[in-house]
């Protein structure tokens, strides 16, 4: 008798299972990150081709944060406002690709309990060049009435109150890796099948790493305790914990989610010109910071938990450091030279 595959979990059938987990669940969370899947499964198909449809090039107008928006970009973000919108289980959104906030405001969105933030196309200048690219997205629930339409106040929450968080990378395989409070798991796209297929479960980040990511170009901006890092991580001293190896894709999906998986550290620090650093809080630091605490790691702004800062505006950006525990208490003893 022919030997039937391994059964593996879809993504569907995992989201279902943790529901049973939990006897007071709706389903609406279970439902939002399928939609959201189903987003990433439309995205990964033009992503695939870009290079062979006329998708590429810039869609000729700048974003919000004074970047050329690229048609990849524009196409993702209406994939994940689409889905969401006409989904059951989000109330608004808040894109890093648009200015102000999405209020869903027809009977039924009202009536979710949850918001959605996300980054539609994280890395989109790499697609030109055939580097892998992310979706990341974070979900909470609303603070204002289920019922009424949702407001700023919905938004402006901090990660600590994160409900699930995740993303995509578009790469030599799709893979969507998801946190709830109950872990951090990943599943990998079966084309064959069109479904995310449960391929790393309970992910966790290894305590110590020998990886850094850092662009060195930013070298002559930073403080004098992110340079003592820096020579730590090159120093053949190894009572200093180094040397490490610096590996820096510069697409933060695919930089993070390696450091998770093999341990290390990611950092994008404020420089002199720019000492709130380019990262946004929102939608991709709160995100990843969530993800990575959640399978043992650590994320901050140089000085505070970034889970813990209270997001003031939309877009605003902050330094950011993730990763091992071990690397992350190096790093802030150096940085404590800089008090
Ligand atoms: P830099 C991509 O544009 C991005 O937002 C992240 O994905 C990435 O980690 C970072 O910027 C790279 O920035 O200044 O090193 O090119």
């Amino acid at each position: 008798m022919a030997l039937t595959n391994r059964q593996v979990l879809t993504l569907d059938e995992f989201t279902i299972r943790e529901m049973r987990a939990f006897p007071k669940a709706t389903g609406e969370l279970a439902g939002l990150l399928r939609d959201i899947g189903l987003a990433a499964k439309r995205v990964n198909v033009e992503v695939n081709k870009a290079g062979l449809v006329d998708i590429l090039g810039d869609a000729g107008h700048m974003n919000v944060q004074g970047e050329e928006v690229k048609k990849l970009d524009e196409f993702a973000n209406e994939q994940m406002v689409g889905v969401l919108r006409h989904g059951i289980s989000c109330a608004g959104i808040a894109s890093e690709e648009l200015d102000d906030i999405v209020v869903f405001d027809d009977e039924i969105s009202k009536q979710s309990k949850y918001i959605c933030m996300f980054d539609p196309l994280d890395g989109s200048s790499n697609i030109d060049v055939n580097v892998s690219i992310g979706t990341i997205f974070s979900v909470y629930r609303r603070t204002t009435p289920v019922g009424t339409a949702v407001t700023i106040d919905d938004f402006l929450q901090p990660g600590n109150r994160i409900v699930a968080a995740g993303y995509v990378i578009y790469g030599s395989s799709t893979i969507l890796v998801y946190a709830t409070k109950r872990g951090v798991n990943g599943f990998t796209l079966d084309p064959s099948i069109g479904e995310f297929c449960l391929s790393h479960p309970d992910v966790k980040c290894p305590e110590k790493g020998k990886i850094y990511s850092i662009n060195h170009g930013n070298y002559y901006g930073f403080s004098e305790g992110m340079k003592e890092y820096v020579e730590r991580c090159q120093t053949k001293d190894k009572s200093k914990g180094g040397p490490y190896t610096q590996r820096y894709i510069g697409s933060m999906v695919s930089d993070v989610h390696r450091n998770l998986i093999k341990g290390g550290i990611f950092m994008y620090p404020g420089t002199t010109d720019k000492p709130e650093g380019k990262l946004r809080l929102l939608y991709e630091c709160n995100p990843f910071a969530y993800i990575i605490e959640r399978a043992g790691g650590k994320a901050t702004d140089g000085h505070m938990r970034i889970l813990d800062k209270v997001p003031g505006r939309l877009h605003e950006r902050t330094p950011f450091f993730i990763g091992s525990n071990s690397m992350m208490a190096e790093l802030e003893e150096c940085l404590s030279m800089d008090k």
